[in-house]
């Protein structure tokens, strides 16, 4: 054998022995994957090596071709088995790794309903208790269901006490859940008893005012309704909402679609109702939370009911005035600005 020929084979078994000595030393699966690429690599140590074979005699040739192989397929042998071995030894460590089983258990965050979700839902229940059914209807709505059939003609200075959000000529943002009311009434005879929650639009935005609000809106239709009956639902509420004995009175006002009005006030839940020296009521021992009234039998006669034979009261109030009063609130904006520090309080 020609001494070129036996350095090369020599050659080749040296840098199998130094790619087990460098591939020991790895830990990881890129590095030994990087190690095995710079011997078997196009430009690797073994085909440098290669490429010195055009110089040896003709027959010695398939000799070292052979060898070559050989320390290829023992330098892949030698990767697959380093990381088997290193991923037996993650294993290992994975099992041995202590586990206090006694630790409390990592909490995942969980959310919760929007105060104002919860307090139109626990709204709608009380109403529900009495036999009220839940209503719903259309944001958008028509001139008529909105204003006309409430006896809100064009040219009423009701609508400009709205302030409302035109999306088109007849078409509004409903300003009052009332249209789900008047749909209510235009597609089923009485007696009717409803509520109907869900949001409302009015260009206002003040501290106590937001373009968009939610409201919850009852009507009772039937025969021989009286006002007294209007009071004693309004009080129940009052008083189951805030879980306290508070009083509640009426004041006269006008709606359009109601004859009598009146405001709705209750007694202050920050006095109880003395008055004197309270910043909250003003010193007056009540706060506002509504209006009312026995409804117009013009409106009635709007859906074609017989206002001789049926009649009714309905009243209103707004969701977040609601929610403030209860919680102490003194910002509207606070329920939709999604800071969490205030939100996750409820
Ligand atoms: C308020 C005042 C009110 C009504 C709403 C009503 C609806 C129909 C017929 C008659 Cl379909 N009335 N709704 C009546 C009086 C007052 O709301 O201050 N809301 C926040």
């Amino acid at each position: 054998m020609p001494s070129s020929t036996f350095l090369l084979i020599r050659e080749l078994a040296e840098l199998e022995s130094a790619f087990r000595a460098e591939v020991a030393s790895l830990a990881t699966e890129q590095e030994i994957r990087a190690a095995q690429a710079r011997y078997l690599g196009k430009k690797g140590r073994v085909s440098e090596l290669m490429k010195q074979m055009g110089r040896l005699p003709a027959e010695e040739r398939p000799q070292v071709g052979e060898v070559a192989n050989r320390t290829k397929n023992g330098i892949e042998a030698e990767t697959e088995r380093r990381l088997c071995e290193l991923r037996e030894l993650a294993r290992k460590q994975d099992l041995e790794r202590q586990v206090d089983v006694t630790l409390p258990g990592r909490c995942e965050p969980v959310g919760h309903l929007h105060i104002l979700t919860k307090v139109r839902r626990e709204i709608v229940a009380i109403f529900a208790e009495l036999g009220f059914e839940v209503a719903f209807g259309p944001q958008v709505e028509t001139d008529f269901h909105n204003f006309e059939a409430l006896g809100i003609p064009k040219d009423h200075p009701a609508r400009d006490m709205q302030d409302t959000f035109y999306v088109a000529d007849d078409v509004v943002l409903r300003t009052h859940t009332s249209p789900v009311q008047i749909r209510t009434m235009l597609s089923k005879a009485p007696p009717v008893k409803i509520v109907a929650p869900g949001a409302v639009y009015r260009k206002d935005d003040d501290p106590t005012h937001s373009p968009m609000f939610q409201q919850i809106e009852g009507l009772l239709v039937d025969e021989d309704v009286r006002m007294s009956d209007l009071k004693g639902v309004l009080l129940h509420f009052v008083r189951r909402f805030f879980g306290r004995d508070l009083g509640i009175r009426f004041r006269p006002s006008y709606f359009p679609f109601v004859e009598p009005g009146a405001e709705v006030d209750m007694q202050c839940t920050f006095c109880g109702g003395r008055g004197a020296g309270c910043r909250v009521c003003k010193g007056t021992g009540f706060l506002e939370i509504g209006g009312a009234g026995m409804v117009d039998p013009v409106v009635l006669k709007q859906v074609n009911y017989d206002a001789e034979k049926f009649n009714g009261f309905a009243f209103g109030m707004g969701i977040e005035r609601m929610a403030m009063l209860r919680h102490g609130i003194n910002d509207i904006k606070l329920f939709y600005e999604g800071n969490l520090r205030f939100l996750e309080q409820f």
